[in-house]
């Protein structure tokens, strides 16, 4: 093998690992959430483990597949060496490093802080710390792939740069922007913070400062999945990209639009005027558009190339598409996912809604369609299509890569559509005790013990009326003993 293979399948291989770790935990929480007596089981090791689930797979194994994926995009698309290799493995030792310190961290117990690290919760200072090197890490990897970027310009003055490196260009731009919030806010107030060198923070700002970089931040993980879309799916399915320019224009949109918008996080926070809100949300509203419009672009693309198979009718070309390819099966159930995930996201941008979804078990559906769905499974078939190209030996196992983005899908599906209807029912998030301490509303069966208040229909009777003389007693007195005017009856029509 020759030596550029090695860096991006060294970040494979800590994605993969973090992902084993992660899934793990899931395991755990999946326990908990069903409320079996383990002897394991405890609110410790429940909080322990969604924050190493959130943190492992939110922001390691995302980020480190999408270094290497930078770096095949930077090597293969530009077809040119990667420019400072040194750099490179530079970067992914700090963020490795970083890494290993969080985690070790969250495994010692004391950084149950989920992935969000909301302040006043605390964490040990290495939690942080650790953290803050993986962005550093990740600041070495933006810098190789602008200089990659660069060194090609300069050799290529007037052509296109090609669509698979523009929108991985357009990712590390989202990163670099976003990136800055979330270091002041580490750097800045939870490291001396939880070192004890100040001792107050200020939880609005601090939340402020995550979101400006936790939504830029899902996007960050989207934006790679649609290079996956838009520069392998339609050759992969024996067509072509429908529009190339399309697909140019989502992702600058992308570069506009992802910050912005970090309010729709915080609707439920004080401080924030609601003007502000407003403002986010009509954001919001915008990027909305870059999807519909992927939407339509790789629909469309899969459909030239079902015909170019040979596919007849209306829908007769979807039969024809490749679906014995882990890649293709991959992408294309991601996508059926992130429609779902996608109208949930609407439903959250909206003030008025989120009332009723924001801190339930909407939001883990929401993100396992999107985050755990339209992008982890889309990395999983890149994963399958890359790793022969990379090591030049086949897939082992290959009949289980057929399978398994199905299994993925189902389990997700089924995963992500209860936590909506449960979220809907009233259900929190992030909350251990799945029994609501042994409230009998909970209860699968509730008890069918003696007369209890809730029989006594007199009672309740007499509390409707008076909360109906509440709601109508004044504005019916009002108009009754105002000047009125009568109406006399409307006919002929
Ligand atoms: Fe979100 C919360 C709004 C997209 C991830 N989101 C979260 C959280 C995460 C997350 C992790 O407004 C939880 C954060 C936490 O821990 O508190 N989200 C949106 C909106 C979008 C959106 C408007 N989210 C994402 C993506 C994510 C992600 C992408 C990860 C990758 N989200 C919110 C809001 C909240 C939120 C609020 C806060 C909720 C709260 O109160 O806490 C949009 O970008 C979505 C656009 C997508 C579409 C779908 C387009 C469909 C396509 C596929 C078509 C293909 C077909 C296949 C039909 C409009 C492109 C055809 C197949 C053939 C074979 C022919
Ligand atoms: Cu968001």
């Amino acid at each position: 093998m020759s030596r550029w293979q090695r860096l991006p399948l060294a970040h494979f291989g800590v994605a993969v690992a973090a992902f084993g770790v992660a899934a793990s935990m899931a395991v755990m929480q999946a326990m908990s959430r069903a409320n079996l007596s383990l002897p394991a089981r405890s609110e410790q090791i429940y909080y322990l483990s969604v924050t190493a689930h959130g943190v492992l797979m939110a922001l390691v194994f995302t980020t480190f597949f999408i270094m290497g994926l930078g770096y095949v995009v930077a090597r293969t698309a530009l077809a040119q060496p990667v420019e400072k290799p040194g750099l490179a493995w530079i970067a992914y030792a700090v963020a490795l490093a970083g890494t290993l310190l969080t985690t070790g961290a969250i495994l010692a117990g004391h950084s149950s802080v989920l992935y969000t690290f909301y302040p006043p919760l605390q964490a040990h200072p290495t939690f942080y710390i650790g953290l803050a090197l993986v962005i550093v890490g990740s600041w070495g990897w933006c810098a190789v792939m602008i200089l990659s970027h660069l060194s090609w310009r300069r050799t290529h003055p007037q052509a296109a740069v090609p669509l698979a490196m523009h929108g991985m260009m357009t990712t590390v731009i989202v990163w670099c922007l976003c990136t800055v919030a979330v270091a002041v806010e580490v750097v800045g107030m939870l490291i001396p913070w939880s070192l004890g060198w100040i001792k107050t923070v200020d939880p609005v700002l601090a939340r402020t400062l995550f979101w400006f970089f936790g939504h830029p931040l899902v996007y960050f993980w989207l934006l790679p999945a649609y290079v996956v879309w838009y520069t392998i799916l339609p050759r992969e399915a024996g067509g072509k990209l429908f529009s190339d320019s399309l697909g140019r224009v989502v992702f600058v949109l992308f570069i506009l639009l992802s910050t912005p918008v970090g309010f729709h996080h915080q609707f439920m926070d004080p401080g924030i005027h609601a003007g502000w809100k407003l403002f986010h949300t009509i954001n919001t509203y915008a990027i909305l558009f870059p999807s519909f419009v992927t939407a339509f672009t790789i629909v469309a693309s899969l459909e030239v190339a079902g015909r170019m198979r040979g596919g007849q009718g209306l829908f007769g070309w979807v039969a024809k598409l490749p679906w014995g390819e882990p890649l293709f099966t991959a992408v294309v159930l991601s996508m059926l996912a992130f429609t779902l995930g996608g109208f949930g996201g609407a439903i959250n941008a909206a003030f008025g809604m989120n009332a009723m979804i924001h801190n339930t078990a909407w939001v883990q559906g929401h993100f396992h369609l999107t985050v755990g769905t339209a992008v982890a499974l889309t990395f999983m078939g890149a994963s399958y299509w890359l790793l022969p190209r990379l090591t030049g030996r086949g897939l082992r196992f290959a009949a289980f890569a057929q399978v398994q983005p199905w299994l993925w899908f189902a389990g997700m599906m089924l995963f992500s559509i209860s936590n909506h209807i449960t979220g809907l029912l009233g259900m929190p998030r992030r909350i251990y005790e799945a029994g609501y301490q042994g409230a009998a509303q909970a209860a699968l069966e509730p008890p069918s013990g003696g007369r209890t208040v809730w029989d006594r229909f007199g009672l309740w009777t007499v509390l409707a009326i008076v909360l109906i003389v509440l709601a109508y007693g004044y504005p019916l007195y009002s108009l009754v003993t105002m000047h009125r005017y009568g109406s006399p009856g409307v006919t002929g029509f």
